[in-house]
């Protein structure tokens, strides 16, 4: 005999309180509970508070990018070994667990083909290394807020050019685009590439020891230690706003890796107010 609603709800209560006080247990300041292990997509993406901002909330422009250095810079670095484990769960497909998602072609591959032949994928460096010249050791080289696991061949088609609109069709990676001295990335990505790409210029500001990275309008900038285009990158946050799969990957770099947070996926209008 099915029983009444009021009985059902009943039933439930105890177990709903009861998972709810385990939810706060495990709360980490700042953000909310983390998702489990190997848990990723809409479902694992949960409420967020500003908490973590607190000193930054309220200020514009270049007091508001200094805020964010000094909330930002408090991190654990990890070892570019370490990487290749981070990102089997921050970039883990939504629809199988046993892949990651490439940047820039969207591809869904099995996470055991991590290395450097053609068919695996690697470790993309957004924020070019050679803009700065950081190399692999631990800080902006192993930054998980700024690596994505990307196809080999495509990923040295990016090689280290500045980000720009135009050029031809990118063998695999498909919407995406390069010329001799700039990369397009797919419509999906664009947004995700400038934050990424904004996230390293307040992060690193030359106050520890790292070239402080910062984002010009150029294309050909070669080693030093700026990323462009600016003014596209700014219409790339507008046209592909964070999404669940980037925000969750936000959320696990902050719980479980290195205990910060990439503040223009939370709060992408802080890119118009800095720059
Ligand atoms: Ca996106
Ligand atoms: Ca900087």
């Amino acid at each position: 005999m099915p029983s009444s609603p009021a009985a059902s709800a009943r039933r439930w209560r105890l177990p709903v309180l009861a998972a709810a006080a385990l939810l706060v247990g495990v709360a980490v300041p700042g953000a909310a509970a983390a998702p489990a292990p190997g848990t990723t997509g809409a479902a694992a993406v949960t409420a967020y508070d500003d908490t973590y901002y607190a000193p930054a909330v309220g200020k514009t422009g270049t007091s508001l990018k200094s805020a964010l250095h000094s909330i930002i810079r408090n991190q654990t670095k990890i070892s570019y070994s370490a990487v290749w484990t981070a990102l089997k769960e921050t970039d883990e497909d939504p629809a199988n667990s046993a892949n990651v998602r490439l940047l820039y072609s969207g591809t869904s591959r099995s996470k055991s083909l991590n290395g450097g032949d053609v068919g695996d994928w690697n470790r993309e460096h957004v924020w070019a290394q050679s803009h700065g010249d950081f190399g692999t050791s631990a800080g902006p080289g192993t930054d998980l807020h700024h690596l994505r696991p990307a196809d080999v061949q495509v990923n040295s088609i990016r090689g280290n050019k500045d980000f720009d609109m135009g050029g031809s069709a990118v063998s695999g990676a498909p919407g995406s685009y390069t010329d001799s001295n700039s990369f397009e990335p797919r419509a999906a990505d664009k947004g995700d590439v400038a934050r990424m790409i904004l996230y390293m210029a307040v992060r690193y500001e030359g106050t520890d020891g790292w070239p402080d990275l910062e984002p010009n309008d150029t294309v050909t900038n070669g080693t030093v230690p700026f990323h462009g285009r600016l003014s596209v990158l700014k219409q790339w946050n507008e046209q592909d706003p964070p999404d669940a799969f980037e925000r969750n990957r936000n959320e696990l770099i902050h719980s479980t890796y290195q205990h910060n947070r990439n503040p223009f996926i939370d709060h992408p209008e802080w890119v118009e107010s800095i720059w």
